[in-house]
């Protein structure tokens, strides 16, 4: 199959030495990669991540560094027609020598470059050498030519992922490197590119979109363009149009199909993702010269913000159907992004979608994440809410930053708008807010004409620049210019517009205020913990394994993070004295408040028709707001979401005087069960009990079942608890529990646990005589439920896989233990 004329790619990422510039010691680099792994591979540094390292390694982003290979290329290889270097990913300030000759001055992180570079190359041995400039001096350099300071200082001057100048959530590495592939392309005749497709019409009878691509021709010739179903291998090509003549140049191609019945996308929860997987092949007598595949998702999905009595509307609809959201904020999940591999990007939209989630937002202060995240999500029915990366911060106006914004912006939404996950592009992350309501005209002191001029410049970037580049490139998707539109601290961010309420944590609100502060869609929000204590393990000596330690301090990068936790934990807990149960108890404290919002979100339907909370993953070891930590370990709130997300909910709260049972189906078919409360004690007696008649739960939140207090007056509040389950068939069966007292004041009996465990499944059973507050099996790599509550008599089993040790061998803790402490 293969032919003189088939076009060619030489992965380059071979043979690569790194030195600090001018010192000219070279060693080993990798490619991916970049400075701080590099040194770290070669032992010149210790770990970034141990310890307090972070601190003595800030010398590194003040450096320049060089990065040199050498590759081999055959006679016949330098006489293709055309050959392009393409550098996938450089960051950032690089300066690209081609056998000595410059071929490259590159300025942003965010875009690939591709260099024509036949000219520069030779039979025989190349020579690569790439200079990385320093960031942060090349940033404070642009900072130093404005008469006024921006917010976010050196770093808003540099294309280049803002969390890499340290966040409340990550270290700082300004770090420098080769970090995606570099490839050399030989095309020898002509290649497809720009492959992508416009949906014309579609409804449940028929889909008609037109596949669209462009012949790039080095030489005149003439080609079968064929387009095939992937699947069924069926020819798309109109005949006519086989066997064409290409002059040199780019020619314009595209090919309208129709489906009836046409099998749509759906987000996860609501339907199959469906894919339409096609291929465009460039075929010549002597073979096929270029391939190329894309996957079409069939689906509509608008953004509606429609005034009404109380505000603005907020909300998503899909195939015509309006969905609420249910999902998570999402950060580079690693400070070096070099050392992503799509597993790990594929892993945490696996981890999304088994959480029941139906949208991640890319949140502006990393990076636009990698091909493979995007294809993940539109095969796991995953919506992405994707901001363009500027966060918390004002950014430069001048001409050539916004031109280098326009080139990136365009190679971004021209690469995304193939994926039928892609639900919105936003311009910001918090930047209109930050303007508005953090004080920055004082604090910077500017004058009246500085002011205008910041501005002027956020609104050329955000409501002109980067919306017209959405409208150009891909009209059909929505696109808003910040999030959130209004701060928490007024009240319109309540009634109209995306939400981040922080009330709860940098407000120091009490949990239950999530329950008032509801808005129109929440898009952040969040509450810290700990993450499981083997994670501190890997990042801190043994005898720094305290509360107390200067390395559980630097895990923590919000100023008054564990204040903060502490002030919280007061109010529900007793604060453990190990770090181990710390560790735990802090986990249980944010899964009580993430708790209580998403109900509070999810009862709150329709007026609030979605809920993304902060923040799925970590880019390190550290105590945040994640649910799953640097290792990808859940937290105790991880496990919840399950049930917090699940389409079908039951939810417990007080409202006045009464303790209500809410009830809501989300799926698109008809959910019917019968609604049952209980009042148990910790024995397990049923103390009181109400049931529904058979009922079919509503698409919004409804109360079936209601208790009063003077119902509960002759119990022990802080002795029993309510269990309110739906009974339905075997996939709508739910439960959930509601405790009276904060968990504190619980009477918890000791537990002893009845275990059973079968090697064959690598499951076990437990059950036990009492009620067993947030059983937590320790040290294991993997199970599918931790932290849970097990009432009296209940028996549960799953899988749990356990560390290199046998079932025997697990340990658990319970609240029991901290009370009793
Ligand atoms: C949000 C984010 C981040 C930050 C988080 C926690 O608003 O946009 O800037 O890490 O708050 O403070």
């Amino acid at each position: 199959m293969f032919s003189f004329s088939q076009n060619k790619e030489i992965l380059l990422n071979k043979n690569w030495q790194f030195s600090q510039k001018g010192k000219n010691k070279w060693n080993k680099a990798n490619v991916p990669g970049c400075v701080h792994t590099d040194l770290f591979t070669n032992k010149m540094i210790p770990d970034p991540f141990y310890g307090n390292n972070e601190a003595q390694l800030q010398w590194i982003e003040n450096e320049e560094w060089e990065y040199k290979s050498s590759f081999r290329l055959t006679e016949k290889d330098v006489k293709s027609e055309h050959i392009e270097l393409v550098f996938e990913g450089l960051d950032t300030y690089a300066k690209i020598y081609l056998n000595q000759e410059l071929i490259l001055i590159a300025n942003n992180m965010f875009r690939s470059y591709s260099i024509d570079v036949k000219q520069y190359l030779k039979s025989g041995n190349n020579t690569l050498h790439v200079v990385f400039e320093s960031a942060v001096k090349k940033g404070k350099e642009e900072a130093a030519k404005l008469t006024y300071t921006l917010p976010g200082d050196e770093k808003v001057f540099s294309r280049k992922a803002q969390y890499h100048y340290g966040w409340d959530w990550g270290p700082r590495f300004v770090t420098c490197g080769i970090y995606k592939n570099i490839k050399l392309r030989l095309i020898n005749e002509a290649e497809i590119k720009n492959l992508h497709y416009n949906i014309n019409k579609l409804n449940d009878s028929i889909g008609v979109f037109t596949i669209k691509f462009d012949i790039h021709s080095y030489v005149d010739g003439i080609y079968d363009v064929v387009l095939k179903d992937a699947t069924t291998n069926e020819l798309i090509t109109p005949v006519e149009k086989l066997n064409s003549q290409f002059k040199k140049g780019i020619t314009p191609f595209n090919i309208t199909a129709t489906i009836s019945k046409p099998k749509l996308w759906w987000c996860n929860g609501l339907g199959n993702p469906n894919l339409y997987n096609y291929t465009v092949s460039l075929v010549k007598k002597s073979g096929v010269i270029d391939q190329k595949s894309i996957a079409v998702g069939l689906r509509n999905i608008e953004l509606v913000q429609q005034k009404d009595s109380v505000g603005k509307s907020f909300y998503f609809k899909l195939n015509g159907i309006p969905v609420f959201m249910k999902g998570a904020n999402y950060i580079p999940s690693h400070s070096f992004v070099s050392e992503l591999r799509p597993n790990n990007y594929r892993t945490d939209v696996y981890l999304a979608k088994e959480a029941n989630m139906n949208m991640l937002r890319v949140w502006g202060g990393g990076v636009y994440a990698d091909d493979e995240f995007y294809s993940a999500c539109d095969k796991n029915g995953i919506l992405v809410w994707q901001d363009f990366m500027f966060a918390c911060a004002m950014y430069p106006g001048d001409s050539s930053f916004i031109k280098n914004v326009k080139e990136e912006a365009t190679e971004q939404v021209l690469r995304l708008r193939n994926h039928p996950s892609i639900a919105l592009w936003c311009g910001n992350n918090e930047i209109d807010e930050g303007w508005k309501n953090w004080g920055w005209q004082n604090q910077y002191k500017y004058s009246k004409n500085d002011s205008a001029k910041i501005w002027n410049d956020y609104l050329n970037l955000f409501h002109s620049v980067l919306p017209d580049v959405v409208q150009n490139y891909s009209a059909k998707t929505n696109y808003i210019t910040t999030s959130p539109l209004i701060g928490w601290g007024h009240k319109e961010s309540l009634s109209e517009g995306d939400s981040h309420y922080w009330g709860v944590w940098w407000g120091n609100e009490p949990f239950n205020t999530y329950e008032k502060k509801v808005g129109r869609f929440m898009s952040e929000y969040g509450f810290q913990s700990m993450p499981p204590i083997n994670t501190f393990k890997s990042v801190c000596d043994s005898s720094d394994l305290n509360l107390f330690s200067p390395c559980i301090k630097s895990h923590q990068k919000h100023p008054i993070g564990y204040q903060t936790i502490e002030k919280y934990m007061l109010q529900d807990f007793k604060i453990p004295k190990t770090l181990e149960h710390y560790s735990y108890v802090s986990q249980l404290l944010q899964a009580k408040g993430m708790q209580t919002a998403i109900e509070a979100h999810r009862r709150a339907k329709p007026y609030c028709m979605g809920t993304l909370f902060w923040q799925l993953n970590d880019c390190w070891p550290v105590t945040s707001w994640s649910a799953l930590d640097f290792y990808k370990q859940p937290k105790a709130f991880y496990y919840d979401l399950k049930r917090l997300y699940d389409n079908v909910l039951v939810s417990v709260t007080k409202s006045g005087l009464y303790y209500e049972c809410h009830v809501l189906n989300e799926q698109l078919n008809e959910v019917k069960g019968i609604i049952e409360l209980s009042v148990k004690d910790f024995n397990g007696n049923i103390l009181y009990q109400k049931k529904s008649d058979a009922v079919i739960l509503p698409n919004s939140s409804l109360v079936y079942l209601r208790l009063t207090e003077d119902e509960l007056k002759t119990f022990d509040k802080s002795a029993c608890y309510i269990s309110c389950r739906l009974i339905g068939d075997s996939t709508t069966t739910k439960k959930t529990l509601f405790y009276f007292v904060p968990p504190k004041d619980l009477k918890l009996p000791k537990p002893v646990l009845d275990i059973a465990y079968s090697d064959e499944f690598r499951s076990i059973k437990i059950k036990s005589k009492t009620l067993v507050k947030n059983l937590y099996i320790k040290d294991i790599s993997y199970t599918e439920n931790n932290y849970f509550d097990l009432e009296a008599n209940e028996e549960v089993e799953f899988t749990v896989l356990p560390f290199g040790k046998t079932h025997q061998n697990l340990t658990f803790i319970s609240l029991y233990d901290i009370l009793s402490h």
